[in-house]
């Protein structure tokens, strides 16, 4: 087995397995903000990645992508089943998030979420050459920090949340919640997005395991667990290169007639989540038509959402409800050839999304819960020219770094209607303002920024660091 000095564990591999048109099975590169984020980094160490590759079949073999080692770990139908769609996404994901909807308890949920972290951590164990950095991610895994320090006391191990983490009232319902807390505590380093997430988990641990805790660190078995935020962030540059490019402003162009060349667009992109706040932005935009603030001939409503987790109940009850109110919208508003909303489900290229962010004038980015959202951060990083007005929930890990948004409470539908009629009817001066302020921020705090503070602050003597040549 080869090992690695620098592994990172994540539920998915960043690769996709897509099925060609003849039925063949190819792979291809996934993109996505981790992977972006750590590919500088990981190319100058042997890298490991440790996940599984979609499919319920044995793990194929993968071959390196860009010189970073795919081990893949397998799942079966029943851990998917229960430990995917079960546990990690209709146990945590709702309780994560406010219990937006009802978390389900289930026993055999929670047995396959110890067996598929059991697996992941012994398949890092294999990998991880003696001393070496592991980066587990995400909320699928939290006790694989622990299970591998007890497998691998020599490891340096990190743990790093990228959704909301919930306040002490909530987690307490969760009734494995003093081995989940464990779990993450096998980590020498624990990042959330938020600073109030790190306080709401230093809560914890002194309510449910009696630790001595602050906000930046636990004492656990006479160990320090140092913890913090980290607020990921996006490649801005290259969403800002892809923008400008030509190809991408002309696709811009012609989206724009597309749309009827209405006066302004409104944009939302979301996974199809009950967290994004879909069905609230719905209503207050057919609101905003009806009490006749908005008409449909001078502003438009792009809403894509791509289906997720469709086998999970939740989100099936989800679609059906969000495509019943764009159709409810479509018939009482719209006319022949000019819909209220252009709904679009399919998944989008990387320069087709950077059009329709430069094609949107508002961008109402309104969750309900979410750890950081980077659709808002794309967004502004798309706005080259410094125009457009991002309208941004307060309930965003984002609400709390781009404070320039224009700031809402997605709950409350009349102070939702009043911020989506602020962010259209505001001042070019004052938008250009906020954007410049916006853009800015990201410029310095992008995604390279946020890998090396994390794995500085997780290889506090530097030793990683000093290999890869990035101190
Ligand atoms: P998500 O809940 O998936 O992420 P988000 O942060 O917005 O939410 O990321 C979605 C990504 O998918 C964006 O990069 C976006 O461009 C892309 N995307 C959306 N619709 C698309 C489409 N139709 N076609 C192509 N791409 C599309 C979780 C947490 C977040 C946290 C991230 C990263 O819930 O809070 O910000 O992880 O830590």
């Amino acid at each position: 087995m080869r090992q690695s000095s620098l592994v990172v564990v994540a539920n998915r591999l960043p690769i996709d397995d897509s099925t060609a048109p003849d039925g063949a099975c190819e792979w291809r590169r996934r993109p996505g903000g981790l992977v972006t984020a750590l590919h500088s980094l990981l190319r100058q160490a042997p890298a490991t990645w440790v996940g599984w590759a979609g499919g319920t079949g044995p793990a194929p073999t993968l071959p390196d992508v860009d010189g970073v080692r795919m081990h893949t770990v397998p799942l079966t139908v029943d851990d998917l089943r229960d430990h995917y769609e079960g546990f990690a996404n209709a146990t945590l994901w709702p309780l994560y998030h406010d219990a937006v909807e009802q978390p389900e308890h289930h026993r055999r949920w929670w047995e396959a979420y110890q067996r598929v972290n059991q697996r992941f951590a012994a398949a890092t164990a294999d990998v991880a050459e003696t001393g070496a950095v592991v980066w587990v991610q995400d909320y699928h895994l939290q006790l694989v920090p622990g299970l591998l320090r007890a497998l691998r006391p020599d490891l340096r191990i990190g743990f790093f949340l990228h959704v909301a983490f919930p306040p002490p009232e909530l987690f307490m319902q969760l009734p494995r919640r003093a081995e989940l807390l464990r779990g993450i505590l096998g980590a020498d380093l624990v990042g959330f997005q938020r600073a109030q997430a790190a306080h709401n988990f230093a809560q914890l641990a002194v309510r449910v395991l009696g630790l001595p805790a602050t906000d930046r660190q636990i004492v656990v078995d006479d160990r320090v667990v140092r913890i913090g935020s980290f607020p990921v962030s996006i490649d801005s540059a290259e969403m800002a290169a892809l923008a400008n490019r030509a190809d991408v402003a002309d696709r811009a162009n012609r989206l724009r007639r597309d749309l009827g060349s209405p006066e302004q667009v409104i944009l939302s992109v979301d996974r199809m989540d009950y967290t994004k706040g879909i069905e609230q932005r719905l209503k207050a935009y057919s609101e905003l038509i009806s009490d006749g603030h908005v008409k449909v001939r001078d502003t438009v409503l792009v809403q894509v959402a791509v289906p997720s987790r469709e086998r999970v109940g939740q989100y099936q009850i989800l679609r059906e409800r969000v495509e019943r109110e764009v159709g409810r919208i479509n018939g009482e508003f719209g006319r022949v050839g000019e819909p209220a909303i252009h709904y679009l489900t399919r998944p989008f290229d990387r320069a087709e999304l950077a059009a329709l962010y430069r094609v949107a004038d508002v961008m109402a980015v309104t969750p309900l819960r979410d750890g950081m959202n980077l659709v808002a951060k794309e967004y502004v990083a798309a706005r080259v020219d410094d125009t457009g007005a991002l309208l941004l929930s307060e309930f965003a890990g984002a609400g709390a770094e781009l404070s320039q948004a224009y700031l809402v409470n997605p709950h409350d539908l009349e102070g939702l209607k009043q911020g989506l009629l602020a962010a259209l009817r505001a001042r070019p001066d004052h938008v250009r303002k906020r954007m410049r302020a916006m853009r800015a921020h990201l410029r310095k705090h992008d995604i390279h920024a946020w890998a090396r503070s994390y794995l500085a602050a997780l290889d506090d003597n530097g030793s990683l660091l000093s290999r890869l040549g990035t101190t």
